[in-house]
């Protein structure tokens, strides 16, 4: 039997950066992890951070080659119409940028950083289990290269994102689920390919949304709304092409600079947020307790905001007693987590085809658009919401 201060469930971006945090305040936590790290590290998922995210992952001593490497843009391009809009973030969010940092590049900064510290993450483990969450001493039991474990926590961390066990251990009725699921999904792409364009590009067209980002100079990240059921098969290079070329036409004859497709995903879209995020000394964190549809890249963020919360808590116990923090956990990052939703689902609703939509549905959403970059008061109430809210302490 071992023992850890925080008992870590998942080695994503929500875990990984928990445990950095409170190794910088002197906390001691083991992260425990179902996959390789291998596949930790080779997961792609999202690409915009939050100006805050990136101030945090700064101070907490990973910021190095984010600084070096990520891709820093003033704002986004919208197209509808056929017409292209920027809207300059920088300057209506007084001096903020959308920062372009792919999700692996995040977890390889985070798990070199707490390999070199000595930090303790068991990758591969299997079974796992939380035992009496609710009482004074929680407990994880699972299996690692063979072994079954145990490990004696004051709090444990539920990281364990949208899939995990952590929510699946508060007890029968403590738990609300509130869920949306989207009658359509992402035909997600890589490109091997010249950027197509200097900053990203949301597009809604009648044939459905499209977005143009980016992972570096020669790699190109693209995503078009597709059915729920479409099958990657089904969807060869010319085809797709076909499609991005047709969603993102504009009336001076814009195109996409198109080049070999590496990766071809499709990717479900939900809003799902379970509440409260504690249970006695397990605390939620992350897509564990809430997931967003990725329009309004919020996902990795609202993460990133919980475990800062978190951490800060935790040392407010650990330095003098103090629960208040803790006590108060679920309600401060809750009010986040909605704001995000909200976000998430205006975005999503406002460029995406929608089930039925009639042509009045189409008009409507056009003049939203046509307001939205006409006016610096809504053009404001985007940018801020897209760059990150500021945090509330
Ligand atoms: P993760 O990343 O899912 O990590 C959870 C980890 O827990 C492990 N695990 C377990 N470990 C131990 N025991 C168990 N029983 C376990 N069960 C699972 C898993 O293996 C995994 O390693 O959750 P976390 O840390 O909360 O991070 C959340 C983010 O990953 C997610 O919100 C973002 O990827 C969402 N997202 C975006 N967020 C942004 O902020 N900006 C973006 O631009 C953005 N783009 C996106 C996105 C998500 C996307 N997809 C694929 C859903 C774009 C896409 C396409
Ligand atoms: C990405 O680059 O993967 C990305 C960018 C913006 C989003 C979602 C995903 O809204």
């Amino acid at each position: 039997m071992t023992t850890a201060q925080v008992g870590i469930v998942g080695a994503g971006p929500a875990g990984l950066l928990l445990a950095q945090l409170l190794d910088l305040a002197g906390i001691g936590s083991v992260v425990i992890e179902t996959r390789t790290r291998e596949e930790a590290e080779g997961t792609i998922r999202a690409g915009v951070l939050e100006q805050g995210t990136v101030e945090l992952l700064t101070r907490a001593g990973v910021g190095e080659r984010l600084k070096r490497e990520a891709l820093f843009h003033r704002g986004v391009y919208l197209r509808f119409d056929g017409r292209t809009h920027h809207v300059d973030m920088h300057e209506l969010t007084g001096g903020k940028h959308v920062t372009v940092y792919a999700q692996h590049e995040v977890i390889r900064d985070l798990l070199k950083a707490r390999l070199a510290a000595g930090g303790e993450i068991l990758f591969d483990v299997t079974d796992v289990r939380i035992v009496d969450p609710g009482g004074d001493r929680p407990a994880l039991e699972f299996g690692h290269g063979g072994v079954a474990r145990r490990l004696d926590c004051d709090f444990i961390a539920g990281c364990d994102g949208s899939h995990g066990v952590s929510r699946h251990s508060f007890p029968e009725g403590t738990l609300a689920r509130h869920e949306r699921i989207y009658p359509f999904a992402w035909f997600g792409i890589m490109v091997q390919a010249p950027a197509s364009s200097d900053e990203l590009i949301y597009a809604t067209h009648e044939r459905g949304f499209a977005l143009v980002s980016t992972r570096s100079p020669t790699l190109q990240r693209m995503y078009f709304q597709c059915g729920t059921a479409e099958r990657v098969e089904d969807w060869s290079d010319d085809r797709i092409w076909e499609e991005m070329r047709a969603r993102l036409a504009t009336r001076d004859g814009w195109l996409p600079k198109e080049g070999p497709i590496t990766q071809k995903v499709v990717v479900g879209m939900r809003s799902l947020v379970v509440e409260p995020m504690r249970h006695g000394r397990l605390f939620l964190a992350g897509d564990a307790a809430h997931v967003v549809p990725p329009t309004g890249a919020k996902g990795l963020n609202l993460a990133a905001a919980d475990v800062r919360v978190l951490a800060r808590a935790l040392q407010a116990f650990y330095a003098c007693g103090d629960r208040a923090l803790l006590d108060r956990y679920s309600d401060t990052c809750l009010r986040r987590v909605w704001m995000g939703q909200r976000f998430s689902y205006w975005l999503t609703t406002l460029l995406h085809r929608g089930e039925g939509d009639t042509r009045f549905d189409q008009r409507r959403r056009l003049a939203e658009l046509d307001y939205l970059v006409t006016s610096r008061a809504a053009s404001t109430a985007f940018a801020e919401n897209y760059v990150g809210l500021p945090f509330q302490d």
